[in-house]
């Protein structure tokens, strides 16, 4: 899969390519990421790439020439059809379901807006897509363009290593959160690890698992239990959750 990021920190790009999941997907020809700076696309001795908004008001506003430009010259530099998406606050919140979809392009091309945006015509004519990756403020689109990156990579085939694994993870998975995971020592001044763990009984600790997994996601992500499936096995597993939950709260010195 191809991605090309039009960018005014293209130093931003390369440190994307150079890491992780990412950088070895790269290393094995499973993707490849190409920076465009609008600057080598502006005009002029100063290289503007951003004026000052119509109707007045604080901040800059990105030109619309350099960015096109910039766009054109990465849709010619391959052949295979491109979804342009633009990152910004504006844009339908990423999901996973989205991540999976954009897994399935054979390329993506990604504009990151810095100061107070992009001229609107630009992304009337340009844009695909408008994607934010949730409700707080960052100071531009690289970072976000980084998140879709690395979420898209590690779904290629032959991206992730033998132990690590996309379908167990949550949201890949059955759309629960995690269980609690535990390593050596048994024995630690922090405390014990849960007995069933050390038991053998891998029935016992698949229940076990999958109890802590629509308890946690019971406490911390109720929205998520809303749009699970649950089984009859598992809504007496977390039934059984709640009850001990709720009886640890009324012991005042409960451990549990
Ligand atoms: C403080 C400036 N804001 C005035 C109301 C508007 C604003 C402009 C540009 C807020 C953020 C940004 C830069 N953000 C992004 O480009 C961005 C973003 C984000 O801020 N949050 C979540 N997802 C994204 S994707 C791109």
């Amino acid at each position: 899969m191809r991605f090309d990021i039009v960018s005014l920190f293209p130093d931003f790009v390369a440190q994307l390519a150079a890491h992780g999941v990412v950088g070895r997907a790269g290393e094995r020809g499973l993707l490849s990421i190409h920076g465009w700076n609008p600057r080598d696309h502006a005009e002029g001795g100063y290289r503007r790439v951003d004026d000052r908004p119509f109707g007045g008001g604080p901040g800059m506003v990105m030109l619309i020439d350099p960015l096109q430009a910039a766009l054109q010259a990465a849709r010619a530099a391959d052949p295979a059809p491109v979804r342009t998406i633009y990152l910004s606050p504006q844009g339908a919140r990423l999901t996973q379901a989205k991540v999976r979809e954009l897994a399935a392009l054979p390329r993506l091309l990604l504009l990151c807006g810095r100061y107070e945006g992009v001229d609107e015509r630009l992304l009337q004519a340009e844009v695909d897509e408008e994607l934010s990756i949730g409700d707080y403020v960052l100071s531009g689109g690289e970072l976000a363009a980084a998140v879709v990156v690395d979420a898209v990579a590690r779904l290629l085939d032959g991206a992730l290593g033998d132990a690590e694994s996309a379908v167990q993870d949550s949201f890949e998975g059955d759309g629960l959160l995690d269980c609690p995971h535990y390593t050596r020592p048994v024995e630690h001044a922090l405390g014990p690890v849960p007995s069933v763990l050390l038991s053998g009984n891998h029935a016992g600790i698949a229940r076990w698992r999958r109890q802590q997994s629509l308890g946690r996601t019971w406490l911390r992500r109720p929205d998520l239990l809303d749009e699970a499936a649950l089984s009859k096995a598992d809504r007496s597993l977390l039934a059984d959750f709640k009850t001990r939950y709720l009886q640890a709260l009324d012991e005042p010195d409960g451990d549990a």
